[in-house]
């Protein structure tokens, strides 16, 4: 990946071929073993890492409880000035990021950019935001009293992101984090570290250059076994986790049984409804940018297409005629649609799912397989594939991250095409495709989608920052990024004050001495 200009890219970004954190110049304390990021691109080695290690994350937690301190009477509009210059910091390094996001995670250079245009994004939106941390005043029952309520900074916000949103879902829980006066340690995907690191520079010359504290973002770099640290450290009210329903399960428990909080972003198993009044070509291009885009690999991406048996022909078609069309190999070269996969393992899941779907009585329609030959010498390039399946499959119930799209069949109404959407044990995102408001709105109804994300004539992947992000059952419940999620970031206090010189009690209740 030279020719695309890495080497400038990892320089400017401060990343070396050993990335040791010793110091506090950067505030990252790693002296653990060594361990290896290799480009899916190119099955290059990229860079050497330190993990941290239980004495390491004892100096980082020291170094953000000191820095809670301070910043949590910082005011907020003042905070999100740091935000602001973060975020300016952020569009300098937009191609160098971009860039590294690619050859690291594998995702195409137009992803890649458009992952740090969304931490732009949410920048902007704290900006704003840290003058609007409103409660709300409420009327006393009592005469002479005033109700109203705060949100204060919580304390130290522990951060788990996953390989395939490397440097946006941090930037979602800092952003928001910081401008509520909480102070955020992460652990990157230990398939992304050198992203993580490329980050931590960023904010910690913004920290520098306003002669803040650089315990308000800290960085801890390995396994899972780093981030169980922060799971069962009762010093970390809040860990916010994005990753595997495997792994929310465990964080979540970690978390409850200290009755600490977790904001979980797990699994998808999304659908679009393709309803006989649909635009087809709307839908052939949010369905195919849906399940190949990243390769798959976002937990919006589109798993299942739930089409009407009276166009089930018409759109099959036009969708395997689009897959014809696909350009597979290296992200950085923006001719191709689709990059590689995110290391070997995925590849093997990939192959499983697609040997289970045939197993269990599904028919492929395209073609998968792994590719090898020039351009291809990681290994970890497979073509997207389509099967005709049924909902009740074991494989289709289940969420493969690797570009595998089940077609299913509906008949009679909407209602029906709803019950397959539903009927999955995951709630992240789903999509109708129709022209029909009767369908759009029961699609949209409470007897509708039971997803967090649900849309009308778009795919289901691709959510814009502004609004809320996350999805039920096992998704996990959580929500990041716009609209009020920031209130999971602070906590909250009700505020009776009596202003008379008597003391009534609340209900009435009489009480005389
Ligand atoms: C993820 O895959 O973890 O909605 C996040 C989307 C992106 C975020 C995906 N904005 O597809």
């Amino acid at each position: 990946a030279q020719q695309f200009g890495m080497t400038e890219a990892l320089e400017a970004l401060g990343v070396k071929a050993i990335n040791e954190g010793t110091s506090t110049g950067n505030n990252w304390f790693s002296n653990g073993d060594v361990f290896e990021s290799y480009s899916p691109v190119d099955g290059q080695l990229i860079g050497k890492v330190k993990a941290s290690t239980a004495a390491d994350y004892e100096k980082v937690m020291q170094s953000a409880t000191e820095a809670f301190k301070t910043f949590k009477l910082m005011p907020a509009p003042q905070r999100g000035e740091i935000v602001r210059q973060f975020g300016e910091k952020l569009r300098k390094n937009k191609e160098a990021l971009g860039k590294l996001v690619s050859y690291e995670m594998g995702k195409s250079l137009q992803e890649g950019y458009g992952e740090v245009q969304e931490m732009i994004d949410i920048c902007d939106f704290a900006v704003g935001l840290s003058r609007q941390l409103h409660g709300l005043t409420m009327h006393s029952e009592r005469p002479g009293h005033r109700m109203y309520e705060q949100y204060h900074p919580m304390g130290i916000v522990g951060i788990i992101s996953a390989f395939n949103f490397p440097v946006a879902v941090w930037a979602w829980n800092t952003a928001l984090a910081w401008i509520c006066g909480d102070v955020c340690v992460w652990k990157p995907s230990e398939k992304t570290p050198l992203c993580g690191i490329a980050c931590q520079n960023i904010i910690a010359e913004v920290l520098k250059e306003n002669n803040l504290p650089e315990g308000i973002s800290c960085l801890i770099n390995g396994d899972y076994k780093v981030g169980e640290l922060m799971t069962h450290d009762k010093r970390i009210p809040l860990v916010s986790a994005t990753g595997s329903t495997r792994m929310g399960k465990i964080v979540a428990q970690a978390c409850a049984a200290r009755l600490g909080k977790s904001l979980l972003e797990l699994g998808g198993n999304n659908a679009i409804i393709v309803t006989p009044d649909a635009d087809i070509k709307m839908t052939v291009i949010g369905a195919v940018f849906g399940a190949v885009g990243t390769a798959g690999q976002r937990c919006t991406s589109t798993r299942r297409l739930i089409i009407h048996e009276s166009i089930y022909d018409k759109v099959r078609d036009a969708i395997v005629g689009a897959y014809g069309q696909l350009r597979i190999g290296n992200p950085l070269d923006q001719n191709n649609h689709v990059g590689p996969l995110i290391d070997k393992h995925a590849v093997e899941m990939y192959n499983n799912a697609l040997t289970k779907v045939v197993e269990e009585g599904g028919k492929i329609l395209v073609e998968g397989g792994v590719l090898n030959g020039a351009g291809y010498e990681s290994g970890c390039y497979v073509k997207p594939a389509i099967a005709e399946a049924k909902n009740s499959f074991e494989i289709v119930q289940h969420e493969t991250f690797a570009p595998v799209l089940y077609l299913l069949k509906y008949s009679g109404d909407v209602t029906n095409a709803i019950d397959v959407q539903n009927g999955v044990a995951q709630g992240l995102s789903s999509a109708i495709m129709t022209n029909n408001l009767r369908e759009a709105e029961a699609f949209l109804s409470a007897a509708g989608s039971d997803c967090g994300i649900a849309n009308v004539n778009i795919g289901t992947s691709g959510a814009e920052i502004g609004g809320a992000f996350g999805g039920e059952k096992e998704t996990g419940g959580g929500r990041e990024s716009g609209s009020d999620a920031w209130k999971v970031y602070m906590r909250r206090q009700t505020n009776t004050i009596n202003y008379t010189t008597s003391l009534p009690l609340a209900q009435g209740i009489k009480f005389d001495l």
